[in-house]
């Protein structure tokens, strides 16, 4: 089974979201695998967003994303890296169709709720930047059988 790494932004623990966001996740039938609430320095936003180092909204990116606490959470599923982009929505929420996360929640590109990563190898270095290993519980979920 896939994992992947999603991150609810400081925006959306400041407006209360973390219980939708993640009640729409458990609901889709994924499985949470690990989840804190936890403020990033700015080393880890740094390598977090290292693709973007090139980027004119690298820093206010960095800023923001080390500005208060993020939700960050591990999530198991078939196919969970494409399954989770398509519940965040796109990266605009302007753009982002209703009834995605973003779609319902954000209206400006830099406060957009919520990040998922991109590919399985982003995944994979998303996971092991943010988490221990020992933090991420491996567990039978009962409902598993009914959603495969
Ligand atoms: P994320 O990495 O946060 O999940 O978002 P994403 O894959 O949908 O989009 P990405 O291209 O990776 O961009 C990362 C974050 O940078 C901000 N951004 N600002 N033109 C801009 O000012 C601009 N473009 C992107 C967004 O907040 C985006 O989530
Ligand atoms: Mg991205």
């Amino acid at each position: 089974m896939e994992r992947t790494f999603l991150m609810i932004k400081p925006d959306a623990v400041q407006r209360n979201l973390i219980g939708e966001v993640v009640s729409r996740l458990e609901r889709k039938g994924l499985k949470l695998v690990a989840a804190k609430l936890f403020q990033a320095n700015e080393e880890l936003a740094k390598e977090h967003y290292a693709e973007h180092v090139e980027k004119p909204f690298y820093n206010k990116l960095v800023s923001f994303i080390t500005s208060g606490p993020v939700f960050a959470m591990v999530v198991e599923g078939k196919n969970v890296v494409e399954v989770t982009r398509t519940i965040v929505g796109e990266t605009n929420p302007t753009k982002a169709a209703p009834g995605t996360i973003r779609g319902d929640y954000g209206i400006d590109l830099g406060r957009n709720i919520i990040h998922g990563s991109d590919s399985n190898e982003s995944a994979a270095r998303e996971i092991s930047l943010w988490f221990d290993e020992s933090e991420l519980n491996d567990y039978i979920l009962n409902d598993e059988k009914w959603v495969y």
